[in-house]
């Protein structure tokens, strides 16, 4: 097993939001330009990327009810990639295997498809609720990727999603992952999980978040009560915060959750979910004695937190097929799907390891 000192925190980076509209496509094709250059792609692969974004774009404004993109880069380990995350409220595809597979677009696209996404991203994958709405995710590396099927890529082990109030562009609710032993011969991992919703919304709440993600870079504590008492003490003259920890054994398939305030956080399978309790409190100025709950993470399932932003009430069994797909479209899937309120959202996914 490695070190804990080799662990790598995986942060959200500024997400580019864009609501569908007549200029979507313009420009969603400018932004995922504009970001392919600046990590450094080389013009073939800008414009593989930007075809894609276009075509994805095209397609929400023509078939999709509602719906917006995000567009943001990606870090793994040393490597960058351009996400592109795509929600719609509707109609859905029936069939999604069938739609990529046959390769031809509907009429009046850019005539590429799905097929043709597919084959230029490095990761794709799309869920479907037919009448409710699509999630599709297409990630791409800075080299073309070989032509593989329709959906392909690593499965992360975590992914978080923020989405600003409507009128912002920076978002108070934060997510962030440290991996604390990471994957090796001997199975999967450890997780240490953050949820952080900065008290009220926007720049002022952001500053809140951007702390408390700081604190969570920099300490090596893993138990989420240390890691809560540390951000306790770190948030103190701020604002403060809601905000939940938790440390995910996948070996065992355990969750421990130490979680202070509004924070919601689910194991969540396919046809229930359980709730793990939070303390009433804000992080940074009152807080009660840290409890920690320790439940299981069994095959098949994934932890769930989220922030008051997105209604409570979702239920798994409205998603089905959800849990199996990438954690970017589990996430997005379930910020489509929950209804948000007036309010920064923020969610993070981390899905049991395949035993
Ligand atoms: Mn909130």
């Amino acid at each position: 097993m490695e070190p804990v000192n080799s662990a790598s925190v995986t942060e959200p980076e500024d997400v580019v939001w864009l609501r569908a509209g007549d200029a979507l496509a313009a420009s969603a094709r400018r932004e995922a330009a504009a970001l392919a250059r600046r990590i450094g792609f080389t013009d073939r692969r800008v414009a593989d990327v930007s075809l894609a974004v276009t075509e994805i774009a095209t397609n929400l404004v023509r078939h999709a009810e509602d719906g917006a993109i995000a567009l943001r880069p990606s870090r793994t380990g040393g490597r960058v990639e351009v996400e592109c995350l795509c929600l719609d409220t509707g109609p859905g595809m029936a069939d999604v295997a069938g739609a990529v597979r046959d390769g031809h677009s509907s009429t009046g696209t850019l005539g590429i498809g799905l097929g043709a996404i597919d084959r230029l991203a490095d990761t794709f994958d799309v869920h479907s609720l037919p009448g409710r709405g699509t999630v599709l995710l297409a990630r791409f590396r800075a080299e073309r990727p070989v032509s593989t099927g329709e959906f392909h890529g690593p499965r992360p082990a975590a992914a978080g999603l923020t989405r600003p109030i409507s009128g912002e562009t920076v978002c108070g609710d934060t997510w962030a992952v440290r991996t604390a032993a990471p994957a090796g011969d001997d199975g999967p991992g450890s997780l240490t999980v953050l949820m952080c919703d900065g008290l009220g919304h926007g720049p002022l709440a952001a500053r809140v978040s951007d702390r408390a993600r700081q604190i969570f870079r920099e300490t090596t504590a893993e138990h989420p009560r240390d890691v809560v008492a540390l951000l306790h003490e770190g948030l103190r003259g701020t604002r403060g915060a809601a905000l939940a920890v938790a440390q995910v054994d996948l070996r065992l398939g355990q969750v421990t959750l130490c979680g202070i305030g509004n924070i919601s956080a689910f194991v969540v399978e396919h046809s229930r979910r359980s709730a793990l309790l939070s303390h009433p409190g804000i992080v940074g100025m009152q807080m009660p004695t840290a409890r920690t709950y320790t439940v299981d993470l069994p095959p098949g399932s994934a932890l769930v937190m989220h922030s008051d932003g997105l209604h409570q009430r979702w239920s798994p069994t409205d998603l089905p097929g959800l849990l199996t797909r990438h954690p970017s479209v589990i996430a997005g899937q379930i910020l489509n799907q929950a209804g948000l309120r007036r309010d920064d959202a923020g969610i993070v996914v981390v899905p049991a390891a395949n035993r």
